[in-house]
């Protein structure tokens, strides 16, 4: 299988941390790759996104991408503790449901970890301000033509490779070139979600507050659930919390392609009166301090049975649009990227096929099963109807009950793929 005489060439559509993970393991593979993404320039150093988890393997990935030791370390902090309280916001009291010690996860800031595998990269690797058009596999099905428009321009420019690799993010229009009725299905609740820069202003009122009532702030991941709703934050590096708080409302109308909704003042005003009903107080003084908070509207998809055709693949949540809260859709991304990469390699780019197939059968029966425990466990912390158990009340939770909302629950989670076993020697 091995000895490929001709160097393979990918074109990839989509420049976050899916896209960008895959030209890292197809680099790594020995392939030729061009990144198209329609943001006009990196994202380097703004504000772009908010924090995310990242588990032990796609720590190991990333390392490996980066070369420079512990440079992932120095830019993320540990979250250790997996931590579920009730909120009673009457009584203004709250107490644990469960805590999980073991839990191995660091906080990233997603322009932080974009900007560092963006950085890691060879130059010219990425084309900024180029929007994918369309695409058009060859009669012979061995090469794929790929549209796009420089967006300063105005011109249209085709690329030919191998491969397109639909990395588009979750309102994918690669995927939707193969399922064009697929819609997402809204959750039945969206995220306000902000991070608060104390770096100023350390000592404040707020901050004190704050690490009193949540003293393992900085190691912790704190779920906080009321009735019928509930909250995630945690600490990042450069003196910042990152929270979001889910709340259940009938399915928002968007406008244009994106599922970040505008907000007014009227509307922020109206969410800090109502966290005051639902949270302690020393978390509504952070909810309050914190300058443009946004507010997402939370989808997922049936999982997919194809994420394969011809010289065609998708990655990240083009493959698999999932809800948040088992913090898998980045470590889903990057492992897609590294297993991909791997299957080339192995296969080489006169058996595209065999390789395509091996990544899809490795990866997708792993990416269905955890869209479907992200589904259920935001269902249970968010009170929702499941079709085999009674709605879950934080105030009157058995201790069984509450095993169910740990993260360590999550099916395959420490488990490493077999096509990356010799590449990565796992931590302990
Ligand atoms: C409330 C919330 C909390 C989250 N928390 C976490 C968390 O804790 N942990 C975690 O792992 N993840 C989390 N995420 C998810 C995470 O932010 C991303 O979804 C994930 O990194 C997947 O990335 P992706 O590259 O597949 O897609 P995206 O990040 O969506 O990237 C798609 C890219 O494709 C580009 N693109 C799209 N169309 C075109 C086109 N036509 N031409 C050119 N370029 C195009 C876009 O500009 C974009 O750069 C959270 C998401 C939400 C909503
Ligand atoms: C946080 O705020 C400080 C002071 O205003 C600023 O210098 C710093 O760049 C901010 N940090 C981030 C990551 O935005
Ligand atoms: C270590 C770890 O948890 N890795 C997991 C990351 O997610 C993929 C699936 O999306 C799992 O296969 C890995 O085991």
């Amino acid at each position: 299988m091995k000895g490929a005489t001709r160097k393979g060439k990918a074109v990839v559509v989509g420049g976050s941390i899916a896209g960008i993970s895959c030209a890292h393991a197809l680099i790594a593979a020995g392939w030729e790759v061009v990144v198209l993404e329609k943001t006009c320039s990196p994202p380097t150093g703004c504000a772009t996104g908010a924090g995310l988890g990242l588990d032990p393997l796609a720590q190991d990935i990333i390392q490996s991408w980066l070369k420079q030791a512990q440079i992932l370390e120095r830019t993320t902090l540990p979250l250790s503790i997996d931590q579920n309280e009730a909120t009673d916001g009457d009584k203004k009291i709250n107490w644990i449901l469960s805590r999980d010690e073991n839990f191995n996860f660091r906080a990233a800031y997603w322009s932080d970890l974009h900007s560092l595998l963006y950085k890691a990269l060879p130059p010219e690797i990425v084309r900024w301000g180029h929007m994918f058009l369309s695409f058009c596999v060859s009669h012979d099905k061995t090469c794929v033509t790929v549209r796009s428009k420089i967006l300063q321009t105005g011109d249209k420019i085709d690329v030919v490779g191998d491969l397109l690799i639909g990395a588009d993010g979750c309102l994918s229009s690669i995927r939707q070139s193969f399922y064009p009725d697929l819609k997402l299905r809204y959750s039945g609740y969206c995220a306000w979600r902000g991070v608060l820069n104390f770096s100023d202003n350390e000592n404040s009122e707020t901050i004190l507050g704050l690490k009193k009532a949540f003293p393992d702030l900085g190691k912790c991941l704190y779920f906080d659930l009321g009735s019928g709703t509930h909250t995630v934050f945690y600490e990042l590096l450069n003196k910042r919390i990152n929270w979001i708080w889910y709340v259940n409302q009938p399915e928002p109308q968007l406008k244009g392609n994106s599922v970040t909704m505008k907000v007014s003042d009227d509307m922020i005003e109206k969410m800090h009166e109502e966290a005051e009903k639902v949270w302690l107080p020393e978390l509504v003084k952070v909810i309050r301090e914190t300058k443009q908070p946004f507010l997402n509207v939370i989808y997922d998809s049936e999982p997919l049975e194809q994420i394969v055709w011809d010289n065609v693949v998708l990655v990240g949540d083009a493959a698999h649009p999932t809800t948040p809260h088992g913090l898998r859709s980045t470590n889903m991304s990057i492992l897609d990227g590294a297993v991909l990469g791997k299957c080339l390699e192995k296969w080489g780019v006169e058996n595209l096929n065999s390789a395509l197939q091996e990544y899809q059968s490795t990866r997708l029966p792993v990416s269905s099963k955890q869209v479907l425990f992200s589904r259920r466990l935001g269902r249970t912390k968010q009170g929702l109807v499941l079709s085999d158990r009674e709605p879950f009340d934080p105030i009157k939770a058995s201790p069984e009950d509450c095993q169910e909302l740990q993260q360590k629950n999550m099916p395959y989670l420490y488990e490493v793929p077999f096509i990356l076993s010799d590449a990565i020697q796992s931590k302990d």
